[in-house]
């Protein structure tokens, strides 16, 4: 790609069954990366998995949800001076391939997003969590200048200016590392750009999204937008 130093990012938790998997499809896309597993107090063998399959392994001790994991995986990005950092789903819904036309959209962004409903694939969400999705795609659009169609998707690309803002500012609350995240960088002016990217089923394990959880999606997700608005940006 170029010589620049790309660090894969990868949350997991009780990601035993697809991880090593993930990790080997990463290792053959993108050799020039490293590869690091941040396991959320796991309980399954997701971690030893991991390491088998090559990926430097930083274990939390207990679960700190989606958040707390990119918050030291962007930490430990920045003390190692990556210039990028690229965060990717550990169940296989992520598509490695895509990977080089985020890097490159990086000459035009601070961060990229790997997003769904923009042209490529056929992955469809329906009812409330879709309805939320398209109602947050257009605030955050707005704000951010530049037209996003999938402000929850967890595959993104980051510079060093925006590793080092998200190495001091992670949001860690719930669904606070996806819109919140878009918020402070859009709101700091840096650039935010997607590309469009397609994704497949998850490839064993169970989604953190039940139907239940999808349901109070819609309120709690506009409440997160709101609150990162009224919030002071950090530093
Ligand atoms: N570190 C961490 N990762 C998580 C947690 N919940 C889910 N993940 C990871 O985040 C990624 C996306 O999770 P997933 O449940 O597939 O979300 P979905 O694709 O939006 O339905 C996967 O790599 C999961 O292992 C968590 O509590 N902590
Ligand atoms: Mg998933």
């Amino acid at each position: 790609m170029s010589d620049l130093r790309m660090l894969v990012i990868i949350p997991a938790w009780n990601e035993e069954g697809s991880v090593a998997a993930v990790i080997a499809e990463l290792r053959d896309a993108v050799p020039e990366a490293d590869v690091l597993v941040v396991d959320d107090g796991s309980a399954d063998a997701t971690a030893e998995l991991a390491r088998a399959a090559g990926a430097t392994v930083l274990k939390l001790p207990y679960n700190l949800g989606v958040g707390g994991a990119m918050r030291l995986g962007y930490r430990y990005a920045d003390e190692r001076g990556y210039d990028i950092a690229l965060q990717f789903d550990a169940d296989g819904q992520h598509d490695p391939a895509y990977i080089p036309a985020l890097v490159a959209e990086l000459d035009r962004a601070d961060l990229v997003i790997g997003a769904r409903f923009a042209g490529a694939g056929d992955y469809t969400v329906r009812g409330p969590r879709r309805w939320a999705m398209v109602m947050l795609a257009g605030a955050l659009s707005r704000l951010a200048g530049t037209r996003l169609t999938d402000t929850t998707s967890g595959m993104r690309c980051a510079n060093r200016t925006v590793i080092g803002y998200f190495a001091r500012n992670y949001p860690v609350e719930y669904l606070g590392d996806t819109i919140e995240t878009l918020v402070h960088v859009a709101r700091r002016g840096l650039v935010v750009r997607q590309v469009p990217v397609a994704m497949r089923v998850r490839q064993a394990g169970t989604p953190s999204q039940s139907p239940a959880k999808a349901a109070i999606y819609l309120g709690r997700a506009f409440l997160v937008l709101l609150l990162a608005l009224l919030r002071r940006p950090g530093t």
